[in-house]
């Protein structure tokens, strides 16, 4: 490699290390809530979701060594809040490929960020991505999922696209503890319509949420003790491409896992009034028929999954609700992947 002179340094210098990649966000219908390990961010829980197609992150990450320190810009704008989580996912780059080098982010969303969207899952995935391309790392996808799980958990499963496990695993290390695919999306196409009900930023994070449950609920051990027969009846659903099993088992998990942040001290209230309006709607159109249920992360959206064929009444019924302020229509899509850097700066 060529040696330049640091002025000459600047983004698009020669030696520069530079990635990019695209990642959507995930759902899940069987929901991960919990720590077991907060260093390494293990989950106390397995659980099981499906990617999306239509909204994405797309990050670029360059390392360059005219850099003093990392840097982010989220959505065109510096992020210093965002940074040190972003840090030390780039830390965990570096420590693989046995470098100090500081970095500079840039990455854009299509869909509004910390607002029960897992922003985090697509973008950690879409860095991790990025990333191990850059400083060519050559990681398996299995890879990838481990270390995108210890930058934020959910985005160990946006490394791949369709149905995915994320295994709570079993070894202190953490090793264990990583995403499988467990079907591709076009093998059971489903739809999903997200009602947003609010763009703000959520007040408590899931992180800090996940712990003051874990301290406080006293829902705890019968939430980890239920688990593993859900993930069964989940896999077993999907298996076998039943609609109301898959229906009926999520909406438990999702249910269950806000009445155990409900119970936390104080409680985790992430609904909002057309949130629970919503809920009704959908509940509704499922006891007249229409192949639908609701799973809701912790932010105040909506996220209706149905059958193709359901989707425009699904979507039109729910832009109905007061509160409701937009229908977001998409359907599954496949795994977070590499895009040319142009890309990515154009998002
Ligand atoms: C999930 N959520 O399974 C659950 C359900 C929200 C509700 O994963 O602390 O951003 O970075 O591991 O992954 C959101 O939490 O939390 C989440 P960290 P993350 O999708």
């Amino acid at each position: 490699m060529s040696r330049t002179l640091d002025s000459d340094r600047s983004p698009g210098a020669p030696n520069d290390r530079v990635a990019a990649a695209q990642a959507q966000p995930n759902i899940a219908l069987i929901k991960y809530w919990g720590k077991r390990d907060v260093a390494l961010n293990l989950p106390v829980v397995g659980s099981l979701s499906i990617t999306l197609d239509t909204l994405w992150t797309r990050t670029e990450v360059r390392f360059s060594d005219a850099l003093d320190a990392d840097s982010i810009v989220l959505n065109g704008k510096s992020d210093p809040k965002q940074l040190k989580r972003t840090s030390a996912c780039l830390d965990l780059l570096r420590a693989r490929a046995g470098i100090r080098t500081r970095a500079a982010v840039v990455s854009t969303n299509n869909f509004p960020t910390g607002a029960g969207l897992a922003s985090s899952a697509s973008g950690f995935a879409a860095m991790v991505l990025a990333g191990d391309a850059a400083l060519g790392l050559n990681l398996t996808p299995a890879e990838q999922s481990v270390l995108a799980r210890r930058c934020s958990g959910s985005a160990a499963r946006s490394i791949f696209g369709g149905y995915v496990e994320w295994a709570h695993g079993s070894r202190a290390d953490g090793e264990d503890s990583v995403a499988t695919p467990l079907l591709p999306a076009d093998a059971w196409p489903l739809s999903v319509a997200v009602a947003i009900t609010s763009t703000a930023e959520k007040a408590i994070g899931s992180t800090e949420g996940m712990n003051r449950t874990a301290d406080t609920s006293p829902y705890q051990d019968a939430w980890i003790d239920s688990q593993e027969a859900d993930l069964a009846e989940a896999r077993a659903a999907i298996a076998e491409r039943d609609f109301e099993r898959l229906a009926d088992i999520s909406e438990h998990s999702c249910l269950k896992m806000h009445a155990l942040a409900l119970a936390a001290k104080p409680g985790l209230l992430y609904w909002n009034a057309a949130t629970v309006a919503a809920m009704h709607v959908v509940r509704s159109l499922r006891a007249q028929g229409v192949p639908v249920f609701f799973t809701i992360d912790a932010g105040p959206q909506l996220k209706a999954v149905c059958l193709p064929s359901a989707a425009s009444r699904v979507a039109a019924a729910l832009r109905e609700v007061p509160g409701v302020l937009n229908v977001v229509e998409t359907g599954l899509g496949g795994p977070a992947h590499l895009i040319p850097t142009a890309a990515a700066a154009a998002a």
